[in-house]
């Protein structure tokens, strides 16, 4: 195939923008540009179900192009019978059905789900998407239920299940998450049976699954089965052994101690997405998303940050800034284009060769500078 097959059309024509349910979310493209697509992109990755950043062109993304990730098996839930147990160290054990939560107060939430391996090696760079998730908010649920105070720990079990080996004993589990007491009962935390304003799909974990905004992919228990809360940390395989992110940390007396921590909140990232044109006048968009962003700056071939233009959208905390920045005569041959995300505390992306990103010994919370490639004919 050659390259000239990868340069592709963006641009939305009017026919596009009338028939398309999205079209509201579509930010500004350029009529009539065609992709450049980045040089070092792994065309034949298996890209199944991932998001194609070349096609990024709308602040949500569609419920056929959201990625989805199970570790275990994908169950089929009638949502008829199916039913939600609130139980373990609280005052009032509850069951609630579909129906129950539905009749609860509605809340739509715009959030960026990411999974935490994201960016975590070459091929796996679009396990990202940005749905706007409808459910009631969880903390009210959990007052009613009212914990314990004993309680200190509450635990997502979903319903789906695969055989766990520790040692030499082997035994059935659910997928299972959990936060503290404190961190669950976060007021942005939705029972979630919505996405995009369509019932929430199979794979996205129908007919309830957990939205808890601000945190990777993992602690948005899908299929959910039991809401449990225990006064013991729990160390399930997705806390304390899987999604266990491993770090060199340099203490002051030179002493390297190597952290392990369980995969939590999200963290500041930026990406170029693509680069489109218009006979000379090039045009780098991308996204910005992890903590509330306050400006993203790219640097091409390495020379001076320059601002990006975000798309003003003040009400979405949880969701992705959309930008862009005009790229003026580019010459030709290869160039290097970054990006990176400053948030409103000052706090920048980490460099991609910073002792942050390099003491990473596993995949997980990749959030280092992306350098992408691209060549100028
Ligand atoms: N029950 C259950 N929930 C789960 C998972 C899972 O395997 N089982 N995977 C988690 C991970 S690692 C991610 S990244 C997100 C992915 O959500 P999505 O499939 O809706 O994109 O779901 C999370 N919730
Ligand atoms: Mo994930």
């Amino acid at each position: 195939m050659n390259r000239r097959d990868f340069i592709r059309n963006t641009g939305l024509t009017l026919t596009g923008l009338l028939l398309s349910p999205w079209a509201a979310y579509a930010f500004p493209n350029r009529e009539g540009e065609t992709l450049v697509p980045f040089a070092d992109q792994p065309q034949d990755a298996p890209r199944r179900g991932l998001l194609d950043w070349s096609e990024f062109n709308s602040f949500i993304t569609p419920n056929n192009k959201f990625f989805n990730v199970s570790h275990y098996n994908r169950p089929k839930i009638d949502p008829a019978t199916w039913k939600l147990e609130i139980s373990g160290l609280v005052e009032n054990e509850m069951t609630l059905t579909l129906e129950d939560i539905k009749s609860l107060p509605k809340k739509e939430t715009n959030f960026t789900l990411e999974c935490s391996g994201n960016h975590g090696f070459p091929t796996f760079t679009g396990a990202i998407g940005n749905a706007k998730w409808g459910g009631t908010p969880l903390a009210p649920i959990l007052k009613k239920a009212g914990i314990k105070n004993n309680g200190i720990e509450v635990i997502f079990f979903g319903h789906d299940s695969r055989k766990e080996k520790i040692r030499d004993i082997t035994m059935p589990q659910n997928f299972a998450r959990s936060m503290s007491v404190e961190d669950a009962t976060d007021e942005n935390h939705l029972l979630c049976y919505e996405m995009n304003g369509q019932p929430l799909p199979q794979n996205n974990g129908a007919p309830v699954r957990l939205i808890a905004p601000g945190w990777y992919g993992i602690a948005s228990v899908k299929w959910l089965k039991r809401i449990e809360v225990r006064d013991t940390r729990f160390m399930g395989r997705f806390m304390g052994r899987d999604y266990v992110t491993i770090r060199e940390e340099k203490r002051p007396d030179g002493e390297s101690v190597w952290m392990e921590t369980s995969v939590g909140r999200t963290k500041l990232k930026a990406l170029a997405a693509k680069v489109t044109r218009i006979g000379d006048e090039y045009r780098i968009y991308g996204a910005a998303w992890g903590a509330p962003i306050k400006k993203v700056e790219v640097s091409i071939d390495n020379g001076p940050w320059q601002e990006v233009t975000i798309e003003p959208r003040d009400d979405d905390e949880f969701a992705w800034k959309i930008w862009h920045l005009d790229w003026k005569n580019p010459t030709t041959g290869e160039h290097t284009i970054v990006a990176r995300a400053i948030d409103t505390s000052g706090n920048i992306q980490p460099e991609a060769d910073s002792d942050y990103i390099k003491g990473k010994h596993t995949y997980w919370e990749s959030n280092g500078q992306v350098i992408q490639k691209i060549n100028i004919e």
